[in-house]
């Protein structure tokens, strides 16, 4: 059964992959699994036929017969469940992997998203300028800490896995800001994962629709 997931309709990030039906795309391309795109507008994402897939009205969701999931996590959870590729095959590695997914989600995600908004939130405020070393120092403890777990190693622990996929989005969302850079181990992460064959189908086929309907 093919899955269908939801994307942006338009994507506020123009096509720089920064939403997060990259990280399913990608997650389906790793295993080899064809998936079909339902896009959805703004408007349509807190409609009710939409609101039944995702109670928060967000992409992306995913179905696959009579399952529907929504939260990226678990959808990747459960590709990395349903295949091989994603994790690894003995019992404890795999815990260890899963690990990595809450991690990269819970631990590592929230101080960049947090930093993130606060600048779409509050960037006009008198204030903002004072917070942000507060915010970046935030994002830098969590970057110094993963920066010395990963050492010189390719991976988080042993073989990419769906752990990998998440901290590599999760780490792209500082793109721009300078602060992975900072630590030469992390980029070079951050660039094994982007060289993936699987990340560069991925990429691209969420980068064609930013450009079709870009032409349009
Ligand atoms: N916890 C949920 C999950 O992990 O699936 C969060 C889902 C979520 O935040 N979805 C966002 C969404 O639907 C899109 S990905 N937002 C619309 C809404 O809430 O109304 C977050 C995102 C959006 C845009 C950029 N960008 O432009 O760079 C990056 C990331």
């Amino acid at each position: 059964m093919t899955p269908t997931i939801t994307a942006f309709e338009s994507s506020p990030d123009r096509g720089r992959g920064l939403a997060r039906d990259m990280r399913v795309r990608w997650a389906l391309e790793e295993v080899g699994q064809p998936y079909e795109v339902r896009f959805v507008s703004f408007r349509e994402m807190k409609e009710p036929p939409h609101l039944a897939l995702h109670p928060f009205g967000q992409i992306p969701t995913y179905e696959e017969g009579d399952l529907a999931l929504f939260e990226t996590g678990a959808i990747i959870l459960h590709i990395a469940q349903r295949h091989t590729g994603l994790l690894p095959q003995d019992a404890n590695a795999r815990a260890r992997a899963t690990a990595w997914i809450f991690a990269a989600l819970n631990t590592v995600e929230p101080p960049i998203v947090e930093r993130e908004q606060t600048r779409y939130a509050e960037g006009d405020k008198p204030w903002h300028e004072a917070r942000r070393p507060l915010l970046d120092g935030r994002v830098r403890r969590r970057l110094d800490q993963l920066s010395s777990r990963l050492g010189d190693a390719d991976w988080l622990d042993g073989e990419f896995s769906a752990g990998d996929l998440l901290m590599v989005t999760v780490l792209r969302r500082l793109e721009g800001s300078g602060i992975v850079e900072e630590y030469p181990n992390l980029s070079a992460y951050v660039a094994r994962g982007q060289a993936r064959p699987a990340y560069k189908r991925a990429f691209d086929a969420q980068l064609a629709v930013f450009t079709a309907a870009s032409s349009r």
